[in-house]
């Protein structure tokens, strides 16, 4: 990929904070940006377990990111996500795109089944050097799932993939807040199983590109597509983009390259008018927000904010021995005290 050509030195001027990176670390930030895995999953690690250099590493992976396309694969669980991933995995890398997957892990213990079974199938694609994989399992990072994944999915643009696919199960605040964080996003709909459409969160309807009906070998595929038409014709959310409704078999493979087409009309459309762009600033500006606060939570955390002296103050404030405005104030100015 054309921003792998960058060499350190250059990157290097916009590291976070004027930060200097040791030399192991510039050898793990060199192996990554040309492509290695196991780099990739070291820097990973890192910036998952929120270490110190997580974020020089993700500042001078930052100039190498910006060109590829992120679609996002949100539905309910168990609605073939997985399943679609992989096989627009697999028409990507046949269209000579370098592939990276970012799966979110569902903490639902109903679908606490089906991981197991996505690492072994994404694994399987290993061997392939276009290819890369990764599940997140974190919950309660500093800056929340959202920020993480978004954190994990800049590591695996920089090391050079042109296509990104992010699969989150679509049902809490959570998730919806990592869809958008694509470019594009595919809000997958299955006939039956209670799943009607009139149930959909407003959220998920609203974050839709594409509607994608899977498991259309199944009965109802029909009364799910003229749902979300007379659905769509209450609300115009895009502008002039009126996301189409594709009916997928993700187990036969039937419908995905049709799926694959409207995802090419999207990204043509996108691409047009500074409407990507615009999109990405509004990301940014959601992902600005995470970021700060996280941030003031890791100074506080510096300042000796522990999780202990947290709940010792909530206890306190709970029986009325202490204010919490006057505490906040407190705290806040010793953040910003520090340099
Ligand atoms: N009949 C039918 N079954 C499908 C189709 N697509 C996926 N499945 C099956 O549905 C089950 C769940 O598929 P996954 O791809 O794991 O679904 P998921 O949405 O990723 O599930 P979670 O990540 O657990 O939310 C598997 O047994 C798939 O084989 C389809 O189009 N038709
Ligand atoms: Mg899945």
């Amino acid at each position: 990929m054309e921003s792998n050509r960058f060499t350190l030195g250059i990157v290097e001027k916009n590291l976070a904070g004027g930060a200097l990176l040791s030399g192991e670390q510039r050898t793990l930030l060199e192996r990554l940006l040309h492509g290695d895995p196991r780099a990739l999953a070291r820097a990973i690690s890192l910036v998952e377990n929120d270490a110190p250099q997580a974020a020089a590493i993700l500042s001078a992976c930052f100039p190498h990111t910006g060109g590829a396309l992120r679609i996002g694969i949100t539905g309910a669980p168990g609605a073939g996500k997985s399943t679609l991933v992989d096989r627009l995995a697999r028409q990507f890398l046949a269209a000579e795109r370098k592939v990276g997957v970012v799966a979110v892990d569902p903490t639902s213990p109903f679908t606490g089944g089906a991981i197991l079974g996505d690492r072994i199938r994404f694994q399987e694609r290993h061997n392939d050097p276009d290819f890369y994989a990764r599940s997140m399992a974190t919950r309660g990072s500093l800056g929340g799932l959202a920020l993480a994944t978004a954190d994990v999915a800049l590591l695996i643009e920089a090391s050079g993939k042109d296509v990104l696919l992010i699969e989150t199960v679509g049902v809490g605040q959570d998730e919806i807040e990592i869809a958008r964080l694509a470019d594009i996003t595919l809000v997958v709909l299955v006939p039956g199983m209670g799943d009607d459409v009139q149930s959909l969160k407003a959220g998920v309807m609203e974050i839709a590109d594409i509607f994608v009906v899977n498991k259309s070998d199944r009965d109802g595929a029909d009364r799910v597509e003229q749902e979300i038409r007379a659905l769509q014709s209450l609300a115009q959310v895009h502008g002039d983009w009126t996301p189409p409704v594709v009916r997928t078999i993700a187990t036969t493979g039937e419908g995905i390259e049709r799926l694959a087409a409207s995802i090419a009309e999207m990204e043509t459309w996108l691409r047009c008018e500074n409407r990507l762009a615009d999109r990405r600033a509004e990301h940014w500006q959601r992902r600005l927000d995470a970021m700060v606060r996280a941030e003031l939570m890791r100074r506080a955390r510096r300042n000796g904010l522990s999780e202990e002296e947290l709940r010792r103050h909530a206890a306190r404030i709970a029986s009325g021995g202490e204010d919490p405005w006057q505490l906040v104030s407190q705290l806040a100015k010793e953040v910003l005290k520090e340099k």
